[in-house]
């Protein structure tokens, strides 16, 4: 607050403050400004457009959603003339795409980069947002629109000695963008999630030796990436409309439906021959080849069962195999990942596993990593493939100051309280994209952005219309949809992969809270659409406190 009030830039008014310059701060701009004529800015902390892919940059980083349904649906002109070129879209390839979309949409001239926010707060006098920037910058605006990501925020676990290692250390999510040269060096990988899976084989082709460091096991589905072929995506480019309507029916937001069959209801020989042909399909598709994965364990057994047999398969040393077989959480209660040759590389000669579960990382040492049993691994490069501060992270990140001096850090201590995931009470006329509470990271994530963008740009022309100065939510609604949230979560597997970051076990200290909505994409968003019909229930409106904007 008090540097609000130090702020020197003078206030300018807005109608809405957009923080993020991602695949949900670039539509949600377009949809205000263009489709409303309303006066908006974009912030965003990185020095281009792309949100969590203006960071990503590490080897081997790619989309796990299949190019064409990874894309905006919003413009059927954008949709024909933008061509993926492989099945799984690289880091490099989404970048060119959400840098043709701000060109093809002007929206440059309404982002400013290199501006991080440090806080927000409301004044509940005027019904408008004081936002400032670490340059101290301020802005007011009648709206603040958080388009921050979900996985943003990166984890570097404070390993005792970091600081010490006389090599370098990179985090995957702040990958310089000259590249890394692996060339002849040492290489430490730290973690086994779905980054540290795509970075392992790419990283082993090019360094002198690789040691990849696991705390847990896991799964992880071949992706069999490859380029596409000009009849297939002749035949998407036929097909979009019919390809999005199945986006928007699933759970997950993905173009391809859930088999209705459970696992245990076809014989053991017709089920591993359907597991073997999803394998080799590939990716995501393998978790939708039956209806019970996430609801039965019995059902996931059976799935885990095939994949432990891959495993064994693949990797040549029956002792490597074992440590790289996952047995604490069931299949997909983790975000599962998807690879290209991850169990093949420990085939190699030049990479060694590490399980820091029976000798765990001690600390980092000026040579390299020192293990609990005394050994050091030497090291001349230490990648952090740690993950995130997943979902509040980069909210709570700034200092966001509601109605009656409420701060949403203290508000959320116990975990994040939401309604609808759109809405945090107490923080009136604040908007957040995906954000806890919303189905968000359990899907495609442009299904989940673009049905955030469309239901605010709505609800902001309706309180327009109706002449509204302040949308606010209650406590007792959104102690009733966290509630929800957690039954939703728990009618699945989800809970029990228990250090997983949907919950923010990841995070010493972090309050375990399953944060993403479980309950389904399709179900989620009929529900959004049913508040919105009846006068957006459980949101009060107010009016007649702001200042219209000509005498802001
Ligand atoms: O992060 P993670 P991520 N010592 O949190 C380990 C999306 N994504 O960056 O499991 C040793 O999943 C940790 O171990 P454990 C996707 O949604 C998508 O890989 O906590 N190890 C784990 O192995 C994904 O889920 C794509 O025991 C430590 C790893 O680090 C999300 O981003 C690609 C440690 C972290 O795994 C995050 O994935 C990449 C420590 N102190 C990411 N601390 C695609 O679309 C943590 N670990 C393909």
């Amino acid at each position: 607050m008090s540097a609000i009030r130090q702020a020197s830039a003078p206030a300018i008014p807005y109608d809405a403050i957009i923080i993020g310059a991602g695949f949900s701060g670039l539509y949600q701009l377009h949809k205000l400004r263009d489709g409303l004529g309303l006066k908006v800015r974009v912030l965003e902390a990185g020095g281009g457009v792309g949100g969590t892919w203006y960071w990503n940059r590490y080897p081997g980083a790619r989309c796990d959603s299949e190019s064409f349904s990874y894309s905006y649906s919003f413009s059927k002109e954008l949709e024909q003339e933008w061509e993926w070129s492989e099945r799984y879209p690289s880091h490099e390839e989404i970048r060119c795409y959400l840098n043709h979309v701000a060109d093809r949409f002007g929206l440059r001239q309404d982002i400013q980069l290199n501006t991080r926010v440090k806080g927000a707060a409301f004044d509940s006098s005027r019904d408008l947002w004081t936002v400032t920037t670490e340059s101290r910058e301020s802005f007011v605006t009648r709206f603040l629109i958080t388009a921050v990501g979900c996985i943003s925020t990166a984890n570097v676990p404070d390993i005792p000695g970091r600081d010490s290692f006389s090599g370098q250390w990179y985090h995957t999510g702040r990958w310089p963008h000259e590249g890394v040269d692996f060339t002849g060096k040492r290489v430490g990988l730290i973690g086994t999630g779905s980054t540290g899976i795509q970075a392992a084989p790419v990283i082993a082709e090019s360094a002198a030796h690789l040691t990849v460091f696991q705390r847990t096991a896991n799964f992880s589905i071949p992706a069999r990436n490859a380029p596409l072929t000009p009849e297939f995506i002749r035949e998407i480019k036929s097909n979009y409309p019919a390809l999005r309507d199945i986006m928007r029916s699933t759970t997950n937001g993905h173009p391809f439906a859930i088999s209705q069959d459970s696992a245990l209801a076809v014989p053991e020989e017709e089920r591993r021959a359907r597991y073997e042909r999803a394998w080799e399909v590939g990716g995501l598709r393998f978790r939708a080849e039956f209806s019970d994965l996430l609801s039965d364990k019995a059902a996931n057994d059976t799935a885990v069962e095939f994949i432990h047999d891959k495993i064994r398969a693949i990797v040549k040393d029956p002792a490597i195999a074992e440590k790289l077989i996952p047995r604490d959480h069931p299949f997909a209660t983790k975000r599962p990942p998807v690879d290209t040759d991850y169990f093949e590389t420990f085939n190699r000669d030049n990479v060694r596993l590490v399980d820091v579960k029976a000798d765990p990382i001690e600390a980092i040492v000026p040579e390299g990593i020192l293990l609990k049993s005394g050994g050091i691994v030497p090291l001349d490069i230490i990648v952090f493939a740690t993950g995130y501060d997943a979902l509040t992270g980069s909210l709570l990140a700034m200092d966001i100051r509601g109605a009656d001096g409420h701060s949403l850090r203290e508000d959320w201590a116990a975990g994040p309280c939401t309604y609808l995931g759109l809405q945090a009470p107490h923080f009136p006329n604040m908007f957040i994209i995906t954000g806890p509470g919303s189905p968000s990271v359990l899907c495609n994530m442009p299904v989940p952005i673009e049905q955030h963008v469309n239901w605010i740009t709505e609800c902001i022309a309706y309180m327009d219309a109706k002449g509204y100065s302040r949308i606010e939510t209650g406590e007792q609604e959104a102690k009733a949809w966290v509630a929800h949230v957690n039954e939703a979560a728990n009618a699945t597997l989800l809970p029990l992969a228990g250090s997983s970051w949907y919950l923010g076990a990841n995070i010493p200290g972090k309050p375990r809270v399953f944060m993403p909505y479980a309950g389904g994409m399709a179900r989620y968003a009929a529900l959004c659409a049913e508040v919105a019909q009846a006068d957006y229930r459980g949101f009060r409106f107010l009016s007649g406190q702001t200042q219209r904007r000509q005498s802001l």
